[in-house]
């Protein structure tokens, strides 16, 4: 039997090394922001399982910061792709004082939160926002792992002229700040390569109904019909041009490329008829990683990704390896070095930030859909 005073002194010592061992553990907070509510929830909750994985698997790892064993926690928020929630979200992160942020989803929504976080001094890296104008503000907290939509939109202009060799070539947008500036891309991109844009339609993000610019449009006779937009409207869309019976190549950016767009089209879209692009994308032996990443994101949570939650699990690793190298997950401290990051090995390619935050050398993976399932045509920089 211990004796009493002996007994004592085991506990304040074991307190001790407790309360020691307490004091060097770090809790590191990842905001992570997305819409996993209204119609692209599937994109949403693509992107946060991307972010989950990465604090998983980093937790399970086991992560020193400055000679402080890191415990990461995910903060994720829902900002239903709508411009004003997202920044009340960023204001709800800022406010819990996140160590950074992955995300928005939307460039709508990354573009006004990114003034928050500026703001708050908090790091915050999209991994699927194409405006151009999210890092052409001058704040030193933004950056992204895609490429923009000058680069998408462009490339996938200059495509449908010189690839699909298109004649006549009609646009429809959105309205939202990704739609509206991927389509002016696309345009641009037509013209220079000696194309022809026939008409210029608009319609919502929320629309389900396009007979209307559909009807305008058919009278132009177009071979490829350009949607700037998202998946959850490009399916109906698709539908009703095959009710109307437009027979038209049917192109789009990221928004619609991806792993749901042919059960949103209810199976009407022909082998080969739709052309998009991802704004990224690995080609060779880096294309390994990738195909990894997805095959253990399926085995975890039983989906397939749908476009970026790799993009998303690099930017969180990125992230963190930033705070690694700096020592410390102030994000005064670590964003300098962020900032500085070259030849970062992500499974989504290397990453390095040029002076606006934008990726280096960015990639483009031009996709079509075959018996119901994307296909990949090439890897373009
Ligand atoms: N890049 C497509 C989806 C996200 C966005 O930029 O709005």
């Amino acid at each position: 039997m211990m004796k009493p005073a002996l007994k004592t002194s085991v506990s304040l010592l074991l307190l001790a090394l407790g309360s020691g061992a307490m004091a060097q553990e770090l809790v590191v907070k990842i905001g992570h922001v997305g819409p996993t509510s209204g119609a692209i929830a599937h994109l949403g909750k693509d992107n946060e399982l991307g972010a989950r994985m990465a604090v998983e698997e980093l937790n399970a790892k086991g992560v020193t910061i400055g000679g402080k064993k890191a415990k990461f926690e995910l903060l994720a928020e829902d900002d239903a792709g709508d411009p004003k929630q997202g920044t009340a979200a960023a204001q709800k992160l800022a406010d819990a004082k996140v160590n950074g942020v992955v995300g928005h989803l939307n460039s709508g929504t990354s573009i006004p939160a990114s003034k928050v976080y500026s703001d708050a001094g908090i790091p915050q890296i999209s991994p699927s926002a194409t405006n151009p104008k999210f890092t052409r503000n001058g704040y030193k907290t933004t950056f992204r792992v895609v490429a923009d939509d000058v680069h998408l939109g462009g490339t996938l202009g200059k495509y449908a002229v010189t690839t699909l060799k298109g004649k006549s070539i009609a646009v429809i947008d959105d309205r939202t700040a990704y739609g509206q500036g991927v389509a002016d891309e696309f345009e641009k991109g037509v013209k220079a390569a000696g194309g022809k844009v026939v008409g210029r339609e608009f319609t919502s993000d929320k629309a389900t109904d396009f007979t209307a610019i559909l009807t305008s449009l058919k009278a132009k006779k177009p071979d490829v019909v350009f949607f700037g937009g998202m998946d959850a409207v490009a399916g109906p869309m698709l539908r009703q041009m095959k009710q109307l019976g437009i027979d038209a190549k049917f192109m789009g950016g990221d928004g619609i490329c991806t792993g749901e767009l042919p059960k949103l089209s209810a199976g009407t879209m022909a082998d080969g008829q739709v052309v998009c692009a991802e704004a990224g994308g690995v080609e060779g032996e880096s294309k390994k990683s990738l195909d990894e990443f997805k095959t253990k994101f399926k085995a975890k949570y039983k989906v397939d990704v749908q476009i970026y939650a790799p993009y998303v699990y690099d930017a969180v690793n990125v992230m963190v390896a930033a705070m690694v190298k700096a020592g410390s997950a102030e994000p005064a401290k670590y964003l300098p070095v962020l900032a500085k990051t070259e030849g970062y090995k992500g499974v989504t390619g290397t990453i390095a930030f040029d002076n606006k935050g934008d990726i280096k050398n960015g990639a483009l993976t031009l996709f079509t859909y075959k018996g119901g399932a994307r296909e990949q045509i090439a890897v373009v920089r």
